[in-house]
């Protein structure tokens, strides 16, 4: 087999964001962009030469291509075996159950998530090390710093790899083993969730739901362990053929985009329970019938319910939440004498304390659930979680929130993106928050009092690494925040996200609309921020 050594010259925009490297598909299909980005993880990544490595992605425009080029590097670099899913297919999930249970050197994940695909659209890039996670900031650090200097790539000439055919090729002397990319993650559900119990749900004939896999990635996973497992009626997984440009659509489990789901849990016709997921298969939406279940609280209830799931029987210990997500979880391991540790924005920063078992459940605001089962958010893994405990409680979704509520008190919480705007005007803006941050504290909003106003920084309680400006929080007194963070994925301009949360303890106040709640707070936030001044918008692009 011949390796060529191909001269080429360093890309100064190659640094990882929130969830990897992403960029349009033309960026990545332009001379030596991707081979460049994979020879930085080769060149700093020691382990993975004579290694094992995942490799799989969300199947968008331009994976299959992506995998074949990512093979070839990899057999040039001296990787003794790549885990490769069938057609190039691995959710994220997946792939970082794939990693943990072949205990691989770590893994390649090609998506751009929740970000729409095709020609014209994004793709996206990650290296998960060998705990089955994204790589920590240290890591991605190092790729970046490589990817500055780098002056060749390695590759193997060679034809391509048939990615349909299950079984090993080999490529000189490395072993391309083509897998089941949902067998080894349907074997793991298996050992969480009472299969018997949700498969009896179904059977009832009184429970009805619907799973939205919105042309993207979980369709072949939800169809074979919703349907084929547990039994649901054929037809219960929609929109479940993958497709290189998610259908046209935006494959982002909310209320703004998974409009399909939202309908049919409305009305009064309205279907018992649904579910969505994203391009790659770690976000989740819960609906109950004319029922929204906000992220935060998903995590704060499933923590509250943990004991009641196989999985998980034996309690949990501790649970974490990124910083803009509500503290609704708090409140709970408050009640169960658990930790909860506030992280930065972002899955990486879950790793180290699932692995310190200082963890058994994590989340997100932005529809992100997971647990210490592998080292991603996990949708549908969320989903069965949920089916599990309605089979077990017997009670409606809204049932149990309200009860959760009840107990808890309850984080209204709603997020305001203004997206692609421009970049310098966005960090303008929170230039200008940093600047007010130290006289804020004691001033009086309408009924809110600041108790706190900060730039988050995080330090690592297991490896000590700090983190900073990981976001503008201004803390009220009686629970309240608004968050302000510009995002790491987009591809386009800078995103502002505004992340607002009431807290309300009196159940007499649970039943009013969240809208209501949230507006004195929301023109606290955009005034504040002075929102429409600095970026020209009087409205967010979206509202979740
Ligand atoms: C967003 C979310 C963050 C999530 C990240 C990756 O990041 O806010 O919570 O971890 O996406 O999710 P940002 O920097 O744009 O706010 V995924 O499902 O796109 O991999
Ligand atoms: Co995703």
């Amino acid at each position: 087999m011949e390796i060529s050594s191909i001269t080429s010259h360093p890309f100064d925009d190659q640094k990882p964001g929130t969830s990897g490297l992403r960029k349009k598909v033309k960026v990545f299909q332009g001379p030596n962009y991707l081979e460049n980005f994979v020879q930085s993880i080769f060149d700093t990544q020691a382990d993975l030469k004579g290694g094992v490595m995942a490799l799989g992605g969300d199947g968008r425009f331009y994976n299959r291509q992506a995998i074949q080029i990512i093979i070839r590097l990899a057999a040039a670099n001296g990787v003794a075996r790549v885990i490769v899913g069938q057609g190039g297919i691995l959710s994220t999930p997946a792939a970082s159950c794939v990693i943990r249970k072949y205990k691989t050197n770590g893994g390649i994940i090609l998506s751009a998530s929740h970000n729409p695909g095709g020609p014209d659209e994004d793709f996206g890039i990650k290296f998960n090390t060998a705990n089955g996670g994204p790589a920590p900031e240290g890591v991605t650090e190092a790729i970046f710093e490589r990817t500055k200097t780098i002056s060749e790539y390695r590759i193997v000439e060679a034809t391509d790899i048939d990615l349909d055919q299950l079984g090993i090729q080999q490529l000189g002397d490395t072993s391309i083993e083509v897998i089941d990319p949902v067998a080894d993650y349907a074997e793991l559900m298996k050992q969480l969730f009472d299969f018997e119990r949700i498969h009896q749900l179904f059977n009832s004939g009184l429970f009805q739901m619907r799973f939205d896999a919105m042309h993207a990635v979980t369709g072949p996973y939800a169809k074979r362990i919703i349907e084929g497992i547990l039994g649901a009626e054929p037809g219960t997984v929609i929109n479940g053929e993958p497709k290189e440009d998610f259908g046209g659509g935006h494959p982002d489990p909310n209320l703004a985009h998974a409009k399909e789901i939202v309908k049919l849990t409305s009305g009064i016709n309205a279907i018992d329970f649904a579910a969505a997921s994203d391009g790659d298969g770690d976000r989740n939406m819960i609906l109950g019938r004319n029922f929204f279940v906000t992220p935060s609280d998903s995590l704060a209830v499933m923590a509250a319910n943990a004991h009641l799931i196989k999985g998980y029987k034996s309690g949990i210990s501790g649970v974490a939440r990124s910083m803009p997500t509500s503290q609704a979880a708090d409140r709970v391991a408050d009640a169960l004498g658990l930790e909860c540790y506030e992280t930065p924005t972002g899955w990486k920063f879950f790793g180290n304390l699932l692995d310190a078992r200082k963890i058994t459940l994590c989340g997100e605001e932005s529809f992100g659930t997971g647990s210490d089962h592998v080292r991603e958010k996990d949708g549908l893994w969320a989903v069965l979680f949920w089916l599990n405990l309605l089979a077990v409680r017997q009670e409606s979704v809204e049932q149990i929130v309200r009860d959760h509520w009840r107990k808890f008190g309850r984080n209204f919480y709603t997020r305001y993106d203004y997206e692609a705007v421009d970049k310098a005007a966005a960090e303008g803006l929170m230039e200008h928050l940093r600047s007010r941050l130290s006289a804020l504290p004691g001033s009086q909003f309408g009924n809110y009092t600041v108790d706190y106003a900060d730039d988050f920084a995080y330090t690592d309680p297991v490896d000590g690494s700090i983190s900073k400006n990981q976001g503008i929080r201004i803390g009220f007194s009686g629970g309240s925040r608004i968050v302000y963070r510009l995002s790491g994925t987009g591809t386009v301009g800078a995103t502002l996200r505004v992340y607002l949360e009431a807290y309300e303890p009196d159940p007499d106040k649970h039943t009013l609309e969240t809208a209501k709640v949230m507006q004195p707070l929301v023109q606290i936030a955009t005034e504040l921020a002075e929102i429409e001044a600095r970026t020209g918008r009087s409205e967010p692009t979206v509202i979740t």
